[in-house]
């Protein structure tokens, strides 16, 4: 371990005072989701309970593989969509008060895509709030899915953003090919909420 003689005592209690005064008024937490890991079914065997699921085809799968964690996943069959439309799956997030820092985050996985085919457009990850009683969009994360590597390695990709409210809601919006040659399912586990409470 390297050590820092010359460093004055002032320098390493100031560091340990900032510390001290950033716990007091922000502390980063990991917030309770329900159902994170898609594991418990709702109302069907196939819709996660707790996330509320539109669209076509962004299903709870028990026997897809591998799985991050646990014995189910949430998963896209990009092959099986046969219209141009967005699929997406959200929850609202109790406990958050205005002014917190919000990271959401979850693994994805892309299967390989024959190079006769085309795998889905984007994922994206958004943060929503409740103003005036509209929702409003916080933040919001684009990442294309040709850039995701495609095998059988996860991917962690995430948002962040401040609350504005009192209120919260994460989103997973899938967008699928424009063509009609649809290949290469994706898949999603473990989602995450990192929460730092504002003052
Ligand atoms: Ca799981």
């Amino acid at each position: 371990m390297t050590t820092h003689p010359s460093k004055p005592l002032w320098f390493t209690r100031g560091l340990a005072n900032t510390i001290c005064m950033l716990a007091a008024v922000g502390c980063l937490t990991a917030q309770e989701l329900e159902n994170p890991s898609f594991e418990e079914p709702g109302s069907f065997e196939t819709q996660p309970q707790g996330w509320k699921v539109f669209g076509d085809h962004l299903r709870r799968e028990t026997t897809w593989h591998p799985i991050k964690s646990g014995e189910a996943l949430l998963g896209y069959g990009h092959w099986r969509v046969t219209e141009n439309v967005p699929s997406g799956i959200w929850q609202q997030v109790q406990g958050i008060a205005k002014g917190d820092e919000i990271v959401f985050s979850i693994s994805v996985m892309a299967d390989a895509c024959p190079s006769d085919k085309s795998p889905a457009e984007s994922i994206e990850l958004i943060l929503e709030s409740t103003e005036d009683g509209r929702q409003v969009t916080v933040a919001s994360q684009k990442f294309s899915v040709a850039d995701i590597p495609p095998g059988a390695e996860w991917q962690k990709i995430s948002v962040e953003g401040k609350a504005p409210t009192d209120s919260l809601r994460l989103m997973i919006l899938v967008t699928p090919s424009a063509s009609s040659d649809r290949s290469a399912a994706l898949k999603f586990d473990d989602a995450e909420l990192l929460v730092t409470k504002g003052s």
